[in-house]
């Protein structure tokens, strides 16, 4: 874990506050400098062919070129290079994020729900499930519409702008859309993942350092995509539980009471894993 990152950080990247973090800011570092080289070496090639080729010196074309093979032997290394870069390292990692699901006993499960322009996110609450949702129910007060009458549904706890997670345990974000396409990216976890109207797709990373940090859509969505800029809290497991407590008193009066969460709550709720996202199940729950 090299702490080596001057050109991300020239470039604004925030510190990485994730387990897999680091492994993408490698890359991306490693790209970078291997960017500049190729610029440094391409434009330093141009300006001797501007010279070297000018009228003066070559008044007349040379129709046989060039005969000399170091040319394709750098165009061969640069494209060795980059397919080690793309299949050694690159694709391995993306597939890791996207087949690699931790169990689904071991991580939180949240919906996170995009629309113009808000993420809303949708916990299961003390019982662990999450109530059903039906487009109908879809209100002002009620914008991920859970039906009422769904037990599992009673103890939910939906917010808007703001999402809590405990540290150092696996997030999968089950990602989905109400109108146009969005994008759930959070910056620091170094993940990001498009919300598409009628598919459910997931993401996960696992948070390892407690604080607040940036979620925010990294969609052209309209207008308003400037104000979807929310929230992520890092909190420890007591923290955690405490927002938990109070997120689920405040829904006491619009979706029942809930009692205060006792140790069982801490068990991840016994809702379906989601899909690797390679094959989103359609939507509409
Ligand atoms: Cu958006």
């Amino acid at each position: 874990m090299s702490s080596l990152a001057l050109i991300n950080e020239f470039l604004g990247q925030p510190p990485n506050a994730s387990s897999h973090g680091y492994q993408i800011d490698h890359i991306l570092e490693f790209c970078h400098w291997f960017m500049g080289a190729l610029f440094v070496g391409w434009s330093a090639f141009f300006i001797y062919v501007l010279l070297r080729f000018r009228k003066r010196r070559q008044p007349a074309a040379d129709h046989a070129g060039v005969r000399s093979p170091i040319s394709t032997h750098l165009e061969f290394s640069v494209v060795l290079i980059e397919a080690v870069l793309l299949l050694g390292f690159a694709i391995p990692l993306w597939g890791k994020r996207v087949n690699q699901f931790p169990p689904g006993k071991e991580a939180l499960l949240v919906h996170v729900v995009a629309a113009q322009f808000s993420f809303t996110y949708h916990l299961p609450g003390a019982d662990g499930q999450f109530g059903r949702r039906d487009v109908n129910l879809v209100s002002n007060s009620n914008p991920l519409g859970i039906d009422p009458n769904d037990p599992a549904g009673k103890d939910d706890i939906v917010t808007t702008g703001e999402l809590h997670v405990p540290v150092d345990r696996p997030v999968i974000a089950e990602l989905s859309s109400k109108d146009v396409i969005h994008d759930f990216f959070l910056p620091d976890m170094r993940i990001a993942g498009d919300a598409i109207p009628g598919s459910l797709i997931p993401i996960w990373f696992t948070p390892v350092k407690t604080g607040t940090y940036e979620v925010v859509c990294a969609q052209l969505c309209g207008l308003g995509h400037y104000g979807m800029k929310g929230t992520l809290v890092v909190d420890t497991p007591q923290d955690y539980q405490a927002w938990l407590k109070e997120r689920a008193e405040l829904a006491g009066g619009t979706q029942g009471a809930v009692a205060s969460p006792s140790p069982a709550t801490q068990q991840q709720p016994q809702h379906n894993p989601p899909a690797p996202a390679a094959s989103p199940s359609p939507g509409g729950e």
